[in-house]
């Protein structure tokens, strides 16, 4: 099946602005609201501290001055974020993009080796990191070499502290004029012009930082709004977003499904959006309640919560309009209780990657409630093929691999020829999900093909463990694969195979047993939580393999789902 743009994508797209020029200084678009300069864009969820759009920009432009002053950052130069959701993020994202810088967005609670890994293969020269997590960045930096004086706090710290603060950077750059001048791309540069990496490892291997530039965030955001316009017959109140409407902050900014769909989507229309640094169910439910939250952007572990949790009944969420679920499989038995906890609420799933920066598939507005199972409708401007495994393309109702053409796709893998070879082909994606399509345009995510295992809706990649429990002095060979966990969605489980010695010691099972503790250990004292081996570990003589060496994945796969269920 070759579908050559389900909806063309009508609306302007400027290609020679950077993020910061198209969403903070005055460019009128025909699909963005009206927004006076007093408009609230950040609310911080557990203070109620508000952040308008004239601050935003103002406090950007500062801090941009301040870092230039401070460090001199150049073109090109990688910035990274490590912090969790924070009222100044975007601050910070923007102003190193006025600089013209890239920013190097990870996750906090990564262990120092992962840190490492992404410093390294983006090539950072400084960071900004929340205090909670600065011993972590320390070690990291201090490893690579990068000075100590190239770390900034990301909010305000004691006096006392060593390290300069945003908001010290902010005072610095308020004093003095504008030192530095704000570059202007000319035409067709945004699509060149480096924004963001994301971890992301695609298909196979182990993670890669996807290269995303301006332009691929600016049209993802337009594509989204005319999806949500563009849709036929839609009523007034179905309208995504109106004036008054509140959207959730809890996805983290750092993930492309945050960055883009979240944050970037809803600043386009002027929502504004309540922050916090990380999801505690209460939090969220005292939240949607305090700040009268109408708009919900989740992964489906938060929507197994809302449908089981008791403590929901305790709260009205009748205010609540519209809730989007994405990241990973969204199970339909959960549709029919969601709708009971949100009885006003249009419940829309959709479907992104980070190579594809980021939405394909959205639910059409006018449907209040997601066809089960379905991811939705291409939003306008996505061409996609449907190849099936012996190469030919798949008819309506048949299952292949989606192969996707976004004008949001990204640049590829940054510094990874070979990588970006295998997954960005002419401009087009692999993206190693299986899917079939129907003839009302609905796009079903039935299975994935590609060595990615999903945990709460975060990458796992299995070449990464398998390459560091190999390490281990007693793994001769291992094959990690997603199992089945209701919560989670998947959970890594290892089979390994031990070298002759330690496979003797194990058949006595209270070695055995010492063994896999162990083997948990050597994962979790390097890597972050959701990649700890929580699904389960199997000792085993061989890992299947077919003639040519690669690994019987889709066996162990369904071995692992009968070992748990035992
Ligand atoms: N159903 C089944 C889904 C789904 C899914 C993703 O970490 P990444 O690279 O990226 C994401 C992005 C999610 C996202 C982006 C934009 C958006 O609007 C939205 O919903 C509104 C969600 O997760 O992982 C990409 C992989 O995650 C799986 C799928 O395997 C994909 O290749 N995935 N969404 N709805 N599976």
């Amino acid at each position: 099946m070759l579908i050559e743009a389900f909806q063309p994508l009508d609306a302007p797209v400027p290609d020679d602005l950077t993020v910061p020029q198209f969403f903070l200084d005055p460019y009128d678009h025909p699909l963005k609201p009206p927004r006076p300069d007093d408009v609230t864009l950040f609310i911080d969820g557990p203070t109620g501290q508000r952040v308008s759009w004239a601050e935003a920009r103002q406090r950007t432009a500062a801090l941009a001055n301040g870092m230039h002053l401070q460090w001199e950052i150049k073109e090109d130069e990688a910035v990274c974020i490590f912090s969790p959701n924070h009222i100044d993020y975007l601050t910070v994202v923007w102003a190193i993009h006025r600089l013209g810088g890239v920013v190097s967005s990870s996750n906090p609670t990564y262990t120092t080796d992962e840190l490492v890994h992404q410093l390294k293969i983006t090539k950072v020269t400084t960071v900004f990191v929340h205090p909670a997590f600065l011993k972590t960045v320390r070690d990291a930096c201090q490893k690579l070499g990068i000075p100590d004086d190239r770390i900034a706090l990301i909010s305000p710290a004691p006096p006392s502290h060593s390290h300069l603060s945003v908001n010290d950077l902010i005072a610095k750059g308020s004093q003095q004029k504008q030192s530095f001048v704000e570059r202007r791309l000319s035409p067709g540069e945004a699509k060149k012009k480096l924004a963001f990496f994301v971890l992301s490892s695609g298909t196979t291997g182990p993670p890669k930082a996807v290269a995303i530039p301006h332009y691929s965030l600016i049209v993802n955001v337009i594509q989204i709004a005319s999806h949500d316009i563009l849709t036929p017959g839609i009523p007034p109140e179905n309208k995504k977003t109106t004036p008054g409407s509140v959207m959730t902050g809890v996805l983290p900014f750092f993930h492309i499904y945050g960055l883009i769909s979240n944050v970037h989507s809803m600043i386009f229309h002027a929502v504004p959006i309540v922050v916090h640094a990380k999801f505690a169910f209460q939090e969220f439910l005292d939240s949607i309640v305090r700040h009268r939250i109408t708009h919900l952007m989740v992964v489906p572990p938060m929507i197994v919560l809302l449908c089981k949790h008791p403590l929901v009944k305790k709260y009205d969420l009748s205010h609540v309009r519209f809730l989007n679920s994405g990241a990973a499989p969204l199970s339909p038995e959960l549709l029919g209780p969601l709708s009971e906890v949100l009885p006003n609420a249009i419940i829309s799933q959709g479907y992104g990657m980070t190579e594809t920066a980021t939405a394909v598939t959205m639910t059409p507005i006018t449907e209040r409630m997601c066809k089960p199972g379905s991811a939705g409708h291409l939003v306008p401007g996505v061409k996609m093929r449907i190849v099936k495994e012996d190469g030919s393309l798949a008819k309506f109702g048949e299952r292949g691999e989606l192969i996707v053409y976004s004008p949001s796709n990204a640049i590829g893998y940054y510094g990874n020829d070979k990588a970006t070879k295998e997954t960005f082909i002419d401009g087009w994606v692999r993206t190693g999900d299986e899917v079939e399509y129907t003839e009302s345009g609905d796009l079903y995510i039935v299975d994935r093909l590609k060595d990615l295992i999903k945990v709460r809706g975060f990458q796992v990649a299995p070449a990464e463990l398998e390459g560091h429990l190999l390490d281990h002095p007693a793994v001769a060979d291992v094959c990690v694969v997603p199992v089945p966990d209701e919560y989670s969605g998947e959970l890594p489980f290892a089979f390994v195979v031990l070298h002759a010695e330690a496979a003797k010691r194990v058949s006595d099972p209270k070695e055995a047993a010492a063994l896999k503790k162990a083997l948990e250990k050597h994962v979790s004292d390097v890597k972050i939580k959701y990649k700890w081996l929580s699904g389960g570990i199997e000792f085993t003589d061989t890992i299947p393999k077919n003639a040519s060496g690669k690994l019987l994945r889709r066996l162990l796969k369904d071995k692992a789902k009968q070992l748990r269920k035992e």
